[in-house]
């Protein structure tokens, strides 16, 4: 039977109808799960810890590590020659001011002021929570060019250092380091006398400049090897820490001391002989200082030499300081005394005595090292430096 046509137009609009309805239907289902997916995901990128960060970070998956942040450290001219004062002062003020380092840092500009008016910097480096503190000295002697230079090479390749465990050590243990205790003698000694080796204090009498800052220290002040005489290498000057540069360092110490660091380590880094001398370096061990501590510093001497071979090549003999010669009233029987573990060390870097002069004569004299040893020299500082303070940390 055949339906009339009016019959079959409404069947048909009907159809159209439940098909248009059928059609909103699923997209505004498809609309609503749209909806829903989108929050979703959007709350669980908010618990994410990866989103704590920048949306570089946030982007990474779980297992993706984010790149460490390399720091800006720019060696400048370090390994090509040796600055004056100032250049090498700026380049330790300049990288702590550098971005994305790793180890907190801090330059003080003046610990003190030299004789003749330059000031004396000091730099913190290190978890300043952190009390344990290992003071290093370079410059002592103005001749001795390659100490703080190679301070400052060590110091940078610190600096842009992004090996953990390094990260880690700097952590537990502080480096309190002053690059240059004697800026007047060094650049006296840089510009008009290479030889020079004391500050330069006006002595009153005649016209011998200069006090020996390593006999000028509180500790068996004037005792043996340390001159009466203003025109000796080796002038005592006129009463322990008369001397601003050697104040210096005692009046920091002193300070750190009362704000609640414990000093557990020293190093004074001079120049030559390939050394790690060990104190005491005068007469016996004093009993303030624990009797295990002689056996603690030969070996870490020797572990100090066997590490420095490790890093760069180079043979430094360990020995006792008075092994090599008493001295009275140095750096180094000073913090041996005032220093809580008594590990405290002078380094003589580079040349050794036997390399002094070399196969071609190029340097005659130990003092003069070519620049091109500082950055291998740098190695070795970097070494000793965290020898002891992985031994301390
Ligand atoms: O004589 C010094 O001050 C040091 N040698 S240097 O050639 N750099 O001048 C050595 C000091 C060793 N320390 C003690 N003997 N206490
Ligand atoms: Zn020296």
């Amino acid at each position: 039977m055949e339906l009339p046509q009016d019959k079959i137009d409404a069947n048909k609009t009907r159809h159209e109808k439940r098909k248009w309805i059928f059609a909103s239907l699923t997209i505004l289902l498809c609309g609503i799960l749209f909806v829903a997916l989108w929050v979703s995901m959007d709350a669980s990128k908010q618990l994410s810890p990866a989103a704590e960060g920048n949306d570089a970070d946030a982007a990474t998956t779980p297992d993706e590590k984010p790149e460490p942040k390399v720091p800006e450290v720019n060696f400048g001219e370090t390994f090509q020659r040796y600055l004056p004062a100032s250049e090498l002062l700026q380049m330790w003020e300049s990288t702590i001011d550098a971005k994305n380092l790793a180890i907190e840092m801090e330059y003080v500009s003046k610990i003190g002021r030299s004789i003749e008016g330059r000031d004396i910097a000091a730099v913190r480096l290190g978890n300043p929570a952190a009390n344990k503190t290992v003071l290093i000295t370079g410059g002592v002697h103005a001749r001795e060019w390659i100490s703080p230079a190679a301070l400052l090479g060590a110091f940078l390749k610190i600096a842009s250092s992004t090996d953990p465990s390094l990260l880690r050590l700097f952590q537990k243990v502080r480096l309190l380091v002053v690059p240059l205790v004697n800026p007047d003698g060094y650049d006296f000694s840089l510009q008009t006398n290479r030889m020079w080796r004391k500050n330069r204090r006006n002595n009153e009498k005649g016209n011998c400049k200069g006090v020996d800052l390593n006999r000028n220290f509180g500790a068996h002040y004037g005792a043996v090897d340390a001159s009466t005489s203003p025109c000796s290498e080796t002038f005592r000057g006129s009463g322990a820490f008369s001397e601003p540069e050697s104040l210096a360092i005692r009046d920091l110490v002193n300070s750190e001391k009362s704000k609640g660091m414990d000093f557990v380590g020293f190093i004074d880094f001079h120049s030559y002989g390939g050394l790690i001398l060990y104190p005491p370096g005068w007469g016996k061990r004093p009993p303030t200082v624990p009797e295990k501590t002689e056996q603690e510093l030969k070996d870490l001497a020797g572990l100090i030499s066997r590490r420095i071979k490790q890093v760069s090549g180079y043979d430094y003999k360990p020995e006792s300081a008075q092994q090599l010669y008493p001295v009275g009233g140095s750096a180094d029987d000073w913090m041996y005394t005032v220093s809580l573990t008594g590990l405290s060390f002078t380094i003589e870097l580079r040349p050794s005595d036997q390399n002094v002069c070399d196969k071609r004569c190029i340097t005659n004299n130990g003092f003069v090292l070519p620049p091109s040893e500082i950055e291998s020299t740098s190695k070795d500082v970097m070494a000793a430096i965290l020898t002891l303070m992985e031994h301390v940390g």
